[in-house]
């Protein structure tokens, strides 16, 4: 299997189709959402299920495509409610990021970019484990969040901005002492956001994403965002990391109002 990245020289996103056919599909994400064509819904009240521990253990790895971070919990962290019909099971997180503070989420906004979007991914517990899920169009939700660069430094990411040091190559992982709730990650707003569906946006790239799209954004520095951008893949510097917006071919976005 082929590896994929994000400049000419490697496999980018124009040749992902190359090697993975699903990377030309109709439904793929990301997409620009222009927020004069949502449809406003008012969806039932989306539910958060055991975020308000702290993880038992967390590793942080950088897998040479992002940084990606497993946490484990005694009791498992889940979604339901929403758009969503059967609870869906948290299984990992890992960001996307431009080469300086102007681009970087993979959504868009209006056309407007954000520095950087984390993806919290989560898998249908109808299906027995994630692997089984990622073969079904209802097997994954992203729950995106998009960063905008504010003066203060935002704590809740200190431990992992400081770590990223030690995993400064590809395959490198180190394991965060403390790491942190799923409710401190979140916007201060989970009621206002955008929804539709899509795909993963890494080959892949299968069209099995709910995808939900807060529109609050959370708070993160400068000098945070830039450690992310020091970070190095197999072929150098892993400066960008989004994949660039899709035709959205008549897909509906819908806007819950809350
Ligand atoms: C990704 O690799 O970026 C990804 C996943 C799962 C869901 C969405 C997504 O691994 O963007
Ligand atoms: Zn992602």
């Amino acid at each position: 299997e082929q590896s994929f990245g994000y400049d000419s020289g490697e496999l980018d996103p124009p040749h992902w189709a190359n090697e993975y056919k699903t990377c030309s599909g109709k439904y793929q994400s990301p997409i620009d959402i222009e927020e004069n064509l949502v449809t406003k819904v008012n969806l039932p009240l989306l539910r958060f299920h055991n975020i308000d521990t702290l993880p038992t253990s967390t590793t942080i790895t950088n897998n040479g495509h992002t940084v990606v971070l497993q946490l484990n919990y005694t009791a498992p962290v889940m979604i339901s409610g929403g758009p969503l019909t059967p609870a869906y099971r948290f299984t990992q997180l890992h960001f996307h990021w431009g080469v300086n503070d102007s681009l970087g989420s993979e959504d868009l906004i209006n056309n407007h970019s954000y520095p950087m979007e984390l993806h919290m991914v989560f898998s249908n517990t109808d299906y027995d484990d994630e692997k089984i899920a990622l073969t079904k169009n209802d097997g994954l939700v992203v729950l995106a969040m998009f960063f905008e660069i504010t003066e203060e430094d935002n704590p809740v990411y200190s431990e992992i901005v400081n770590t990223l040091g030690q995993i400064n190559m590809p395959d490198q992982s180190s394991n965060l002492q403390v790491g942190f709730t799923i409710r401190s990650m979140l916007p201060e707003s989970t009621e206002l956001y955008f929804t539709y569906k899509g795909s993963l946006t890494t080959p892949p790239c299968l069209e099995v994403v709910t995808w939900i799209d807060f529109k609050h954004p959370i708070q993160l520095s400068h000098n945070q965002v830039q450690a992310f951008r020091m970070l190095r893949s197999k072929h150098g510097q892993l400066t960008h990391n989004s994949r660039p917006v899709q035709e959205l071919s008549g897909r509906p976005v819908w806007y819950n109002v809350g």
